[in-house]
């Protein structure tokens, strides 16, 4: 029993350090599992449970009928630290990107939307609202609703949205968050969204609802969706940082 273990954790470990050393790169087609039992001499029961492990850690993926895959590294985030989209792919080395989807000035009148709520806004505020699909390295890693308060933003719109940072363009108004609350949470893609993730419809997603505030002001509301296979969240747990200012209400924070 004791060999049986050991013998499918080190074919496992060997088809690891192959996707490691990248010489099974990316979206390579793992051998089949006839070709895996001659190679390792293993049972196909053995082949079987090593390729689950490796589909458990992330780094493969199956198709079924057609094999096993080499899937793409999560980009993994840290949630220490308040950064932008694009800060954080120049930190991860990775190129950023931005395709702008959809922009309006919107004025809201539903003294009860959320949008109000969270940017402490009253009934017949306009507001930006700015989508996008963010790219990571060429490849569509977040579809980012964003939607900024009309009043600190005047020169908004004139600024080129598919290259350049919000958040570089809100430090320009004095108003960069310096401070965010958000929930993360996973949900489904629906269709349109899954098309732009390039993944299939109800595929996996985290939904991930952030109110940026600079200093004690509310100045944005945005709902990203992250593509479930591609993105790790990292947090490092300590005692609690007393960050946010007192005086924000914790209604206010409670998104
Ligand atoms: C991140 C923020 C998003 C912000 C965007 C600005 C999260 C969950 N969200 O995606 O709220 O709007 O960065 O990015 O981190 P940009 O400055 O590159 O446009």
């Amino acid at each position: 029993m004791a060999k049986t273990v050991a013998v499918y954790l080190d074919i496992a470990d060997a088809i690891r350090r192959d996707i490691l050393s990248q010489d099974l790169p990316v979206n390579a087609r793992l051998p089949s599992e006839p070709e895996l039992v001659v190679k390792y001499g293993a049972a196909r029961a053995t082949v079987r449970r090593a390729l689950a492990k490796l589909q458990e850690e992330g780094l493969i993926y199956s198709r079924q009928a057609v094999g096993s895959f080499v899937a793409a590294p999560r980009v993994e985030q840290d949630l220490d630290h308040l950064t932008s989209f694009t800060e954080f792919m120049v930190y991860r080395g990775m190129k950023p990107g931005s395709r702008l989807i959809k922009t309006s000035t919107e004025q809201i009148d539903d003294p009860d939307s959320p949008i109000l709520h969270y940017l402490g806004l009253r009934a017949g505020a306009k507001v930006l609202y700015i989508r996008r699909l963010r790219l990571g390295g060429g490849q569509p890693l977040v579809i980012a609703n964003t939607w900024l308060p009309e009043s600190r933003f005047l020169d908004f719109w004139s600024h080129d949205l598919a290259h350049q940072s919000i958040y570089e363009i809100m430090a320009k108004s004095g108003h960069k968050p310096t401070d965010a609350i958000q929930t993360i949470e996973s949900g489904a893609l629906e269709e349109e969204d899954a098309k732009l993730l390039t993944m299939a419809p109800g595929a996996p997603a985290l939904r991930i609802c952030r109110v940026g505030y600079a200093g004690r002001l509310p100045v944005e509301y945005a709902v990203d969706l992250y593509r479930g296979d591609r993105t790790k969240f990292r947090v490092r747990l300590g005692v609690i940082e007393k960050r946010l200012s007192a005086k924000i209400h914790s209604e206010q924070i409670a998104i």
